[in-house]
């Protein structure tokens, strides 16, 4: 059977949103969906039974590079592969380690078969580039596996840009010719193109032309405004192949989450909800609360009257204030319960409007309360 089959439910017939549903080797995934990130093969603070029984989380996201640097590639794979080293029994999808690796800066040198670089751990030098990076996702054993790819700074010029995008277009081939078409994993091709349209499209028609199971948007939330990430997903959306799941990597808050379902995007991850509960800062309707605020301190309210998380059955803001101000490990996890099942409801909060077909509506309302307009 192939790695990946992707089925459209549901469509806005408005505009570019769809309901879909992804079958995978470890598993179904309802699409839009929100993935959350497991870089060192765990979701931090999170056992596999919180992210399904409370979270209800249907796929999650593990890193090339973190990964090989440590434990290594041979290892999790003497160990059974990344579901069973982690006992995480449904889909995982596998970043290639160009995002990471680009995020190194001054410790990283690009050549024309990868990029050479510094361990953060222990400094010593490494080479990743397409032909390794799936060999090392093969070890894992991941249901998707990313294209190695360069994300193109912010900002860069136009020759920049356009090298950067065609450097990646080459590597994505060869992603391709490593991993091919009708293999146990599925491969997803990234665009690349830095903030111009033009290029953005190029890459697009490059990737298109591969048969990768799937389509990334790579190279945003960068630290260009949201207007010229918006408008990015903007121009890209006419064009993207109906047929394919399309997944913007790194993206983003709630309300970013909305309008790139709004633009057809139908999978989404991001380090905020995780990282950000663990710095007391808590996802609602109503935006964001930040739970050290002194506001919270005899606060008997849950997060949010209507989440159904384990943190908001069962405890306040104060409490949750208190534990945060003691430094206690219990506040960790409780805030990233809340933030993760926050994402994952969320999208399927989505999917319910794209069924019910008041997507429009659903989209509108969520995003003027929560922008504090409502
Ligand atoms: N490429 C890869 N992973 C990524 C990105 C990218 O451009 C981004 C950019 N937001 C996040 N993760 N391979
Ligand atoms: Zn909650």
């Amino acid at each position: 059977m192939a790695a990946l089959s992707f089925e459209i439910l549901a469509k806005d017939e408005s505009g570019y949103a769809r309901r879909g549903r992804m079958q995978l080797p470890h598993g179904i995934v309802e699409t839009p969906v929100f993935m959350p990130v497991g870089t060192q093969a765990t979701v931090k603070s999170l056992t596999p039974a919180d992210l399904t029984d409370d979270i209800n989380a249907s796929i999650i996201l593990g890193n090339t590079y973190h990964l090989m640097l440590r434990p290594g590639a041979d290892l999790v794979e003497k160990m059974g592969g990344l579901h069973q080293f982690m006992a995480w029994e449904r889909p995982i999808l596998t970043d290639s380690g160009g995002f990471q690796v680009w995020s190194l800066g001054e410790l990283r040198k690009i050549e024309q078969h990868g990029v050479r670089f510094r361990s953060h751990i222990d400094g010593r030098e490494v080479f990743l580039g397409p032909k390794e990076s799936m060999e090392i996702q093969r070890k894992l054993g991941s249901d998707i596996v990313m294209a190695f790819d360069e994300c193109t700074p912010y900002p860069a010029t136009l020759e920049e840009a356009e090298a950067s995008m065609q450097l990646s277009m080459r590597w994505a081939g060869e992603c391709r010719e490593h991993l091919p078409a009708g293999d146990t994993q599925a491969l997803f091709g990234i665009v690349q193109g830095g903030m111009y349209p033009e290029l953005r499209l190029q890459s697009l028609e490059a990737i298109a032309a591969i048969d990768f199971e799937g389509i990334a948007i790579g190279g945003l939330s960068v630290g260009e405004p949201k207007q010229e990430m918006m408008g990015m997903m903007d121009a890209l959306a006419p064009h993207l192949p109906e047929d394919k799941p399309h997944y913007v990597m790194g993206v983003g808050t709630p309300d970013d989450l909305i309008e790139g379902i709004d633009r057809g995007i139908d999978m989404f991850d991001c380090v905020m909800p995780s990282r950000n509960a663990r710095n007391g800062t808590l996802f609602t309707d109503d935006g964001k609360i930040n739970i050290k605020n002194l506001k919270h301190f005899d606060d008997e309210r849950p997060i949010m009257e209507s989440c159904n998380c384990y943190t908001c059955k069962h405890f306040s803001r104060s409490y949750l204030r208190h534990l945060y101000m003691a430094k206690e490990i219990l506040s960790s996890r409780l805030n990233t319960l809340h933030n993760l099942h926050y994402y994952c409801d969320l999208m399927h909060r989505a999917r319910t409007a794209l069924e019910e077909g008041n997507w429009p509506q659903f989209r509108d309302q969520f995003l003027q309360r929560y922008r504090g307009e409502a």
